[in-house]
């Protein structure tokens, strides 16, 4: 048998935790073969701590075989000890009257706490997923707390977004969501991000050219999905959760197992690729082999959408200037 694998969560008590927690127990993330260890990370409060004991109480019930053990922290430092996957899903949320500015930095210093207790305790493969919001900015400030681990190990979450333009491509195809391949989406996490489906293909055929409407495109495509999360809000009352789990396991599964020459969008710190400047946390296209991810390259830029990518840099350009003071 394997050896266990284990996996630390941050706001394990929050409603994305309970959507995720059950599912990574139940072999979701890292294959049915694989025992995992739960290292659950909520604040330092007793509410919080006392819901994070309801959902382990929960989690014991489901007596999954796969479960080799779960513990409760307050602290990073013994939850990130000797993490393999590091699942950062708590952030401090805006508050009532809460200036953009003030939320940046409010996690600002969350993520160097987190991203220090990484470097201090984790493995040294760590794969880190950044969910909490501001998600790119965040995880580019874990990165750069964590100068003993390698950069490449920190990387923000996409497939919400990557997942949510499949969907909407496969609607308006009437194709199965598996048929669509070569779907890239670029950028922040947040209404700017360019989802591209230029280069997608359904059964080997373009789907430009099958969909073969720009202003769909401009029009509807591009802002259903940049607005899904506030449609969701409206529709449910609450932010969206299982389908943020559920793109979080997707994300860390495909980074392990491999995608077989799929691609998938990952928010990864750049290596230049397309004039992305070095270490930006970028959404990208990516195909993963052996743990490692690369960037799929020599994509054509049309004006449009170097445009679109210009705008979502400027973004997060402007957010990473936001906290730079805050990185010594
Ligand atoms: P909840 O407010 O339900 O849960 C967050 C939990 O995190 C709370 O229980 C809180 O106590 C805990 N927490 C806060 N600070 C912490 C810290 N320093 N250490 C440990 N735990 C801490 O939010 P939820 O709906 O679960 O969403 C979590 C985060 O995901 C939010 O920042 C949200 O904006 C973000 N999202 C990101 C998405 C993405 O695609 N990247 C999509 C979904 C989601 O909106």
């Amino acid at each position: 048998a394997k050896a266990p694998m284990r996996v630390a969560v941050t706001g394990a008590a929050g409603q994305i935790g309970y959507s995720l927690l059950f599912r990574i127990a139940n072999g979701d993330l890292l294959g049915k073969d694989q025992p995992v260890i739960l290292q659950l990370l909520e604040i330092d409060n007793e509410k919080a701590q006392n819901a994070l004991k309801g959902v382990i109480m929960e989690i014991d019930d489901c007596a999954f075989p796969l479960l080799a053990g779960v513990s409760a922290h307050s602290d990073p430092m013994t939850a990130f000890k000797d993490a393999d996957i590091a699942l950062l899903v708590g952030a401090r949320p805006r508050s009532a009257g809460m200036e953009r500015k003030d939320l940046l930095e409010a996690n600002a210093q969350i993520f160097t706490v987190q991203g220090k207790a990484l470097d201090a305790v984790a493995s040294r493969n760590v794969k880190v997923l950044v969910v909490g919001n501001p998600a790119n900015t965040n995880a580019y400030i874990a990165m750069k707390s964590a100068p003993n681990l390698p950069a490449k190990n920190f990387t923000a979450m996409l497939r919400l977004d990557h997942n949510r333009a499949l969907s909407q491509i496969a609607a308006k195809t009437g194709k199965p969501v598996a048929s669509i391949e070569k779907l890239a989406v670029w950028g922040n996490h947040s209404p700017t991000m360019y989802a591209d489906y230029r280069f997608a293909t359904i059964d080997g055929k373009s789907v430009k050219e099958s969909i073969n409407d720009d202003a769909w495109n401009k029009d509807t495509f591009l802002p259903t999905v940049a607005k899904r999360g506030t449609a969701i809000i409206e529709a449910r009352g609450v932010s969206s959760a299982a389908s943020a789990a559920n793109a979080a396991i997707d994300h860390v599964r495909d980074w392990v197992l491999g995608t077989n020459g799929k691609w998938v969008t990952m928010g990864i710190p750049s290596d230049g690729s397309y004039g992305i400047p070095k270490d930006t946390m970028f959404g990208f296209p990516v195909t993963t082999e052996n743990g490692e991810y690369k960037i799929v390259q020599g994509l054509d830029i049309d004006a449009f959408s170097q445009e679109r990518i210009n705008l979502t840099l400027k973004e997060l350009t402007e957010e990473r200037e936001g906290v730079k003071h805050l990185l010594a």
